[in-house]
């Protein structure tokens, strides 16, 4: 019984690879997405190769179609600097890059930790709780006042849209739900528009790139893409690692008594989740990737998640290693685009595991349901729908 118990509780936190066998005998799989076919590539050499070259893999195709699932039925803005090439992709990178560095300052992360702790003191005080829906997207939702710069309580509104904005339950792309997003953003921008302060908003009413000053459509884009781009890749690190540390307390003890690890210990748990499991580019010529052809405007996804798992590059790569010291990942994406969240995230997980480690002795699953993706041929547990867990 005790060994049965045990097996079943190692399956929860596990996230198995859905495509070792077609990167080993293909290094790329195909996929129909709304009949706009994507050719996964999933080594991550080729991941990497095909990331760098801006100019024949292209993001600022039409808006919403580098997405896979592709959103070009539920939006025609523009995500920035997201959807844009270089040269002008470089302008908008500069601007907004400094902005979001903020979470290297101390006082950034002294906002974090307490919104971190505060979560971890009211969740102690229940006998369960249910992490995606009472845990992590309040969390990601406060912390994102933080990188915002905007009124802690604006973080309700945004925990009462869900996990994601551009999808529900019943449906991946909800044209009704993005709506919401957009209407609350032109109302912010307007009132930002009238009345300045040192918000993010603001930042980019003011701006002017490459001699012209942002439109309020180009400020909506940013916007947008802050708002989707972080949200259920952040939720599913969270609920990942509490999964995980469920399951392996040592690690969450190690953590306590090694300090050091943890930032390695992010990374590694960043690698094996893979919060994004890829995302696309449109292919501006006739060309060929792992001697594959591909067609000039066909669709190829860099398969973040396949790439992270090849045993070309990472030694047992199916395990969580914590204090792993070679870690090329690319959980964050790679080269022009790489995510310009990226510190963000870090930080809240950082803080996110010193905490725990902190505060929490030992951690139950009580029920678990997986959110298990489905493209083609391909199954990949990405994270859960729900997991109750108590913390004691
Ligand atoms: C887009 C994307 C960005 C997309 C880094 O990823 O995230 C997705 O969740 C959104 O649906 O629109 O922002």
């Amino acid at each position: 019984m005790e060994h049965l118990k045990e097996d079943k509780k190692t399956k929860l936190s596990e996230f198995p690879d859905a495509f070792e066998q077609a990167r080993i005998e293909k290094g790329y799989g195909e996929i129909d997405d709304q009949n706009d076919p994507v050719t996964m590539l999933l080594r991550l050499k080729d991941v990497r190769k095909t990331a760098h070259n801006w100019k024949t893999f292209i993001s600022g195709a039409e808006p919403g179609r580098i997405v896979v699932p592709s959103e070009v039925h539920i939006r025609d803005i523009r995500q920035i600097p997201f959807e844009v090439d270089p040269p002008e992709h470089k302008s908008y990178r500069d601007l907004v890059e400094p902005w979001f560095k903020r979470p290297l300052e101390e006082e950034y992360q002294k906002v974090l930790k307490t919104i971190i702790d505060e979560l971890i003191d009211e969740v102690l005080t229940k006998e369960q709780f249910e992490v995606v829906g009472d845990f992590s997207l309040k969390l990601q939702s406060r912390a994102l006042t933080t990188l915002l710069n905007v009124p802690y309580k604006e973080s309700e509104t945004w925990i009462d849209w869900g996990v994601h904005v551009f999808r529900s339950e019943d449906t991946d792309l909800d044209g009704g739900k993005a709506n919401i997003l957009f209407d609350y953003l032109d109302e912010k921008i307007e009132e930002a528009s009238k009345n300045p302060g040192d918000d993010l908003y603001s930042l980019l009413l003011s701006a002017v790139v490459d001699g012209k000053k942002m439109t309020k459509e180009e400020v909506k884009g940013v916007m947008i893409l802050t708002f989707a781009g972080g949200r259920d890749t952040v939720i599913n690190a969270v609920t990942n690692s509490i999964a995980y540390f469920a399951e392996h307390p040592n690690s969450l003890k190690r953590i306590a008594q090694e300090p050091e690890i943890t930032g390695r210990a992010v990374e590694e748990l960043v690698r094996y989740f893979a919060p994004l499991t890829h995302m696309g580019r449109v292919v501006t010529e006739d060309t060929q990737v792992c001697e594959h052809a591909i067609k000039n405007d066909s669709r190829v996804s860099l398969c973040w998640a396949s790439a992270n798992r090849d045993s070309a590059v990472f030694e047992n790569p199916n395990e969580v290693v914590l204090d792993r010291k070679v870690n090329p990942h690319v959980s964050f994406g790679f080269s022009t685009h790489n995510c310009l969240g990226a510190t963000h995230a870090r930080q809240i997980l950082k803080i996110l595991l010193t905490s725990l480690a902190e505060k929490v002795n030992a951690i139950e699953i009580k029920d678990a349901k997986e959110n298990i993706e489905e493209w083609g041929e391909f199954k990949r547990k990405v994270g859960f729908k729900n997991i109750t867990v108590s913390f004691n």
